[in-house]
């Protein structure tokens, strides 16, 4: 089992492993912590991660970034219209409504879903986990942003799925920070509560969560956010101030030119870098546009005054972080601050004037999400032992769940719609919540937001059918649904069963029973007891109210779980007893893959994998080639010259020669096997030298050895 963490970022993503030492921040091909969230698709392969960026200035338009914004998101959604605008690739909408991506790939169009894409991102984070490891990584924990609605999550899900990976918990990215911090705090208060703000800037968006630590464990009081708001806004204030000026100094239009767009702004984000520890930064690039090369420069201050409609922003999301948690500033004891985009001074001046305190940057502030997602894997892993940590999560949203009213009810035959909130904002992750129907036959449930104003998503989740399922005994039967908020903050029906009574003869048990009896619940709320060990214990009540309606009860997050009773239980005979029936229960979420498409995806996925290989490997006995030639050439006037004889090295030399040309004419795309017997030819004449000088050197060390022996 394998134990890692993944931060894909808008811009960024790391890797960090859990090794019996600790948690590692683990280091790509390129022995960079950080890989940049890019595939590129050539003509040959696709090239994801630093390779990927390396080729976007080369090849804009087959570069696709920004994956974290566009999963899940139908293409209407004003914000996905916005980003659009500057991106350098080509996305359409599909016939789902859904956004589509252009590439060349393999010398020919082709399309992909923004779901394919990151999961092509994830076979890349997962490839260097595996690197590190030595092992299989299928088991992780991947950090996803608190305002990710649930098609969002399931997009996520999908995406590993489609890499091989099995996330054994999609985490908010401000819980896995705020994990990443507190495991390791030994002084950590018995009784009191230490509140601690984490405030996360990153490329694309904003978060804040309100933490409360207490000894061996950790509380969120509160999450939000601003999903628009991060260091690319930043970014984009520079390159508009720049492309307008540049437009009236050397009357060029970059934004006509997507290289050159591109190429601006790299440079604006190098600029605003430079500017977080300088106050001023020159720009200067060369054919930038129409064999021109442009200059200018900006200081701090005009960079926050063109700033200013986005750092007017910063201030909010930190307000609603204070409301939901009701706390006043002064009772949040500390403020973290981690993400890249946090270096920006004017952030951390906001930052420290609304808390009234520095913030400071205790974590390492890009790894803390990767670390953070590592340990929680660790901790939900059987092949890890890690000090007890409790991490009590809550859901940002209120999900709902509606349905018809039955329509035998009504005397006029009307149907109504009547809803409940099954999950309130902050309701504790993970929970089951069970709900009471009285049918006579299939129906159906909405799941839904129950407030669309707090989020950018159509307001229906999913729709569940549960049935078909038979009445025996009466008209309407009592049906029994259970509907949960799981581990990675997404919501669906799991199962419905049929509740019917029925009188039985049930022999007197005298004897302690082994077994916890299984009581009718409904009758019994104080002597529930548990089914199962998965299942919460839900606490039902009998809804006694409208006969069709619905009682939403209380449930008990699985945590909470309380132990099984074992009393000793006396039955009278004759007894009512309740038969219960599972109810089929089918699925359909809005906008999401079936699951025979993400298998299909994974295939997919697993022979461009081999392509990407198969070049790469070509590659390298390309090289090898190469570098033999190279090798060789040097060596035969050099240390091999005394070991053959003049014409064995014209001829070999010449030949030598030959191989370097034919490497950069026909032989230049080649297959794999035909580098592998190249170089099998090469060295049938060098191996035979090579040995000759070595059987010399050797006898030498033998020589060198006696004597030294003597
Ligand atoms: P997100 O969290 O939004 O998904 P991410 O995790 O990829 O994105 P980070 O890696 O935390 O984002 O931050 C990247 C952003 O930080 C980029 O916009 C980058 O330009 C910016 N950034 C990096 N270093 C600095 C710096 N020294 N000063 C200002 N901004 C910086
Ligand atoms: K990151
Ligand atoms: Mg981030």
């Amino acid at each position: 089992m394998s134990v890692v963490g993944f931060d894909f970022g808008n811009e960024n993503c790391l890797v960090a492993v859990a090794r019996q030492r600790g948690i590692d921040v683990v280091l790509n091909d390129e022995s960079k912590r950080e890989t940049p969230a890019i595939v590129c698709f050539g003509d040959k392969q696709r090239f994801i991660g630093t390779a990927g960026a390396a080729s976007t200035m080369m090849n804009p338009k087959n570069s696709i970034s920004q994956m974290k914004r566009l999963i899940g998101r139908p293409f209407s959604d004003p914000e996905l219209q916005r980003d659009l605008k500057s991106f350098p690739y080509t996305i359409t909408e599909g016939p789902d409504g859904f956004p589509l991506i252009h590439a060349q790939y393999l010398g020919e169009m082709r399309t992909f879903t923004p779901t394919q894409v990151l999961g092509m991102v994830f076979s890349d984070l997962k490839i260097i986990a595996q690197k590190n490891l030595n092992a299989a990584v299928v088991d992780c924990c991947i950090g996803i942003p608190v305002y990710f609605t649930d098609l969002q999550r399931r997009a996520v899900l999908d995406a590993a799925t489609i890499a091989g990976l099995h996330p054994l918990r999609l985490m908010h990215e401000t819980t896995a920070t705020a994990l990443a911090y507190g495991i390791y705090k030994t002084d950590l208060p018995e009784n009191d509560q230490l509140n601690v703000a984490f405030v996360d800037v990153g490329h694309a968006s904003m978060q804040v969560c309100i933490a409360g630590f207490k000894k061996g464990q950790l509380k969120i009081l509160a999450h939000s956010y601003d999903r628009s708001l991060g260091g690319r806004d930043f970014d984009e204030a520079l390159f508009q101030h720049f492309a307008s000026k540049f437009k009236a100094e050397y009357q060029i239009d970059v934004l006509q030119n997507a290289r050159a767009c591109l190429r601006l702004r790299a440079a604006c984000e190098k600029l605003k870098k430079v500017l977080s520890a300088n106050p001023v930064a020159p720009l200067n690039i060369e054919c930038l546009m129409d064999e021109k090369d442009v200059r200018g420069f900006i200081k701090r201050e005009e960079f926050e005054e063109i700033s200013t409609p986005i750092l007017e922003r910063v201030k909010r999301p930190l307000e609603k972080a204070l409301q939901d948690a009701e706390l006043a500033v002064e009772n949040v004891h500390m403020v973290e601050v981690v993400g890249s985009a946090s270096r920006i001074p004017s952030i951390m001046k906001i930052l420290t004037e609304f808390f009234g305190k520095e913030p400071r940057r205790t974590m390492n502030s890009s790894e803390s999400v990767s670390r953070g997602c590592a340990l929680q894997c660790a901790i939900l892993s059987p092949t890890f032992k890690v000090r007890d940590f409790q991490v009590h999560e809550c859901f940002p949203f209120s999900i709902a769940v509606s349905w018809k009213g039955a329509a035998l009810d009504s005397q006029n035959g009307a149907v109504d719609q009547q809803s409940t909130i099954v999950f309130p904002k902050g309701n504790p992750i993970p929970s089951i919540k069970a709900l009471t129907f009285y049918r006579s036959g299939t129906f159906s449930i909405d799941v839904q937001y129950a407030d669309v104003s707090e989020l950018q998503a159509p307001a229906k989740i999913s729709t569940y059918t549960i049935g078909p399922f038979q009445c025996t005994k009466s008209e309407r039967a009592k049906v029994k649904v259970k509907v949960r908020l799981s581990l990675h903050g997404i919501v669906s029906i799991e199962s419905a069963t049929l509740l019917e009574e029925e009188e039985v003869e049930v022999p007197v048990v005298k004897e302690p029973a082994k077994e916890p009896a299984k009581m009718d619940t409904d009758e019994a709320p104080s002597d529930a007891a548990t089914t199962g060990p998965n299942e919460a214990d839900v606490n039902m009540q009998d809804a006694k109210a409208a006969a069709d309606a619905s009682g939403v009860e209380n449930g008990v997050p699985e945590s909470d779980k309380p132990a099984q009773m074992e009393t000793d239980i006396k039955v009278e005979a004759p007894k009512k007893k309740v038969k219960k029936t599972n109810i089929p229960v089918s699925e359909m979420v809005y906008g999401g893959i079936l699951a025979a498409e993400v298998q299909k995806l994974l295939e997919k996925e697993y022979e461009m994998a081999l392509q990407d290989r198969v070049m790469e490997e070509t590659k390298d006995k390309k090289n090898a080639v190469e570098a033999y030639v190279y090798d060789m050439r040097n060596k035969l006037s050099d240390k091999y010259h005394e070991f053959v004889t003049d014409p064995e090295r014209e001829g070999f030399t010449a030949k030598l020669q030959e191989t370097e040309d034919w490497l950069y004419e026909d032989g230049e795309d080649e297959t794999k096997g035909v580098y592998i017997a190249k170089l099998e030819e090469l060295k049938k004449e060098g191996d035979p030298i090579e040995e000759r000088y070595k059987e010399y050197t050797e006898r030498g060390s033998v020589i060198d050895q006696l004597a030294y022996c003597i």
